[in-house]
């Protein structure tokens, strides 16, 4: 067996101080997917407490309190520390400046500047941990989140220094798109993962300083009894809810937008076909980022909006589902007729379309004005919410992680295994968030610890919340199987080609793992989907 060479950007220079000052945007990605994999962790731990205390009704392992935290720091800790900065903040800096010939992104320094926000921010939240927790949910909702004695305070500072931290990260990305092209590279040979990324770092840039001012204006009213949200000191609680969703429904594609850009790369490979619509893809990504700055108002149908405010955000919610039609319908043209090979990145390529599919169908029952009243805070809501995030961007995640995992770290995984874990997780996924469709739909009110009072109408929700949560259970052993196979690699998996999949696109070029100084551009850049030329896979 032959070791991938000697030197490489894992093993030049050497030592931890090397890795903790680097500037090189592969060992910056490498070591936000350690530390997102940590926090990960911890979110699935919150998530397995929740299903524990679920399998029963009435009191099972903790009583209301505990409850109301334990779903608050699922829910910050997933959303904030996971799924907004995993894909840009892994695969965006690991993948941009190669598939841009570039040598790093446009500003190094900050690039690592907002790796070391993020760790802060992190430890903002294990501060709320260790002191009383927080117990708002994760949209720290007044006028609760102004007067509960939980450590809110903590919480929205963690929030705060984490919106730098993706901020400065879509700042890199949108400069380096625009000034890092190669020669030949124009807007429509841009590779469809960078018009995510692009149309990603929009959002991040526009929307998320609004996150932070609604935040600091919470803790301002803590701190100082200033009326801003709070109807007792004169304040208006409805405002926050605008604050917030003009942040957090654009935060939903700032998830899933990159997402969509990997399985627009992924598709492609394994069907050994040029991508079809690329212009209809590239551009409904930016379409989706420009009209989901408009739907907000859809998380606020019962909270005392106008019924005129309300029909035309249901309306335009319903817009924002075009765009996204309009990608799926492209992936599945190129699909169409293609020569399609089942590996590992395919398989949750595959998976993403089938869970994504009933994640964005869903929404359009909840961004219905008449059917989005009794479905209000509901399971439904819990239900459509995990199919969108974790079916799709999580799913897509997934994908290009096996699909670029040969690239930075120079082994290929077994393929089987790899294969057996994402079925694993299908069906786990399935079976967890399934029957919260049927019981939301049924009227279980989401965020209770305890359902004995629906039982007498409903009997049927023991069994559900049992099956959902043995599900749970699975779905972890499917992520820790999907895990052992990736790291297993490490050590036991043999040596990756530069080009494994036979992909045409130009981070293929470089050795599999990469060398410490990107190597240059070629002369001439040419279409990052056609196959006539690309490399059959080697090394097989
Ligand atoms: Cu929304």
């Amino acid at each position: 067996m032959t070791e991938p060479s000697a030197i490489n950007y894992l093993t030049y220079p050497r030592g931890l101080r090397s890795w903790l000052l680097t500037l090189d945007h592969k060992r910056i990605g490498v070591m936000y997917l350690a530390s997102v994999a940590l926090a990960l962790v911890l979110g699935l731990i919150f998530a397995l407490l929740m299903r524990t205390e679920l399998i029963a009704p009435g009191r099972t392992i903790m009583g209301e309190d505990t409850y109301n935290r334990v779903f608050t720091v699922h829910g910050a800790v997933m959303i904030f520390l996971v799924v907004i900065p995993v894909i840009p903040a892994v695969l965006g800096n690991f993948c941009l400046p190669l598939m841009l010939g570039a040598k790093d992104v446009a500003f190094p320094r900050l690039n690592l500047a907002s790796l070391y926000l993020w760790w802060v921010g992190a430890l903002f939240f294990l501060i709320t941990l260790a002191f009383g927790g927080l117990d708002t949910g994760w949209t720290f909702y007044t006028p609760y989140s102004t007067t509960t004695n939980t450590n809110v305070l903590a919480a929205v500072t963690g929030v705060f220094i984490l919106g730098f931290s993706s901020i400065f990260t879509a700042l890199n990305f949108i400069v380096s798109i625009h000034t890092l092209r190669p020669p030949g590279m124009t807007w429509r040979r841009l590779p469809l993962f960078l018009w995510g990324l692009y149309a990603t770092g929009l959002i991040q840039v526009l929307a998320t300083p609004v996150l932070g001012v609604t935040l600091l204006l919470l803790a301002v009213e803590r701190i100082l009894g200033l009326g801003i949200f709070d109807s007792s000191l004169g304040g208006d609680p409805v405002l926050f809810q605008h604050f917030f969703w003009f942040y957090a429904h654009p935060a939903v594609y700032i998830v899933i937008l990159p997402g969509m850009g990997i399985i627009s790369e992924v598709i492609p490979v394994f069907s050994r076909k040029p991508i079809f619509g690329y212009r209809f893809i590239a551009y409904s990504s930016v379409a989706i980022a420009l009209i989901g700055f408009l739907v907000w108002g859809h998380h606020m149908f019962v909270a005392g909006q106008s019924v005129l405010a309300s029909t035309i955000f249901s309306a335009l919610t319903f817009a924002v589902a075009i765009p996204s039609a309009v990608k799926v319908f492209n992936w599945l043209a190129t699909m169409y007729k293609g020569s399609i090979e089942l590996a590992a990145p395919m398989v949750y390529a595959l998976v993403f379309l089938f869970l994504f599919g009933i994640g964005g169908l869903t929404g359009l029952f909840l961004g219905t004005l008449s059917v989005n009243v009794p479905l209000h805070n509901t399971h439904f809501v819990v239900a459509h919410f995990h199919y969108v995030i974790v079916g799709g961007a999580v799913m897509a995640m997934l994908a290009g992680l096996h699909y670029w995992w040969p690239k930075m770290f120079g082994r290929m995984y077994n393929q089987t295994w790899a294969r057996l874990s994402a079925l694993l997780i299908f069906v786990a996924f399935n079976m967890t968030f399934f029957p919260l469709f049927i019981m939301g739909g049924r009227g279980l009110v989401r965020r209770y610890y305890d359902y004995s009072v629906f039982l007498e109408t409903n009997p049927e929700f023991t069994f559900y919340n049992q099956l959902a949560s043995v599900g749970g259970y699975l779905l972890v052993a499917g992520f820790v199987s999907m895990a052992l196979c990736l790291i297993s690699s490490l050590w036991r998996g043999r040596p990756a080609p530069a080009n494994p999949w036979g992909a045409p696109g130009l981070e293929w070029q470089s050795s599999s793992p990469p060398p410490p100084e990107n190597p240059p551009p070629p002369v001439q850049v040419g279409d990052p989907y056609d196959f006539s030329e690309a490399l059959l896979p080697s090394g097989t």
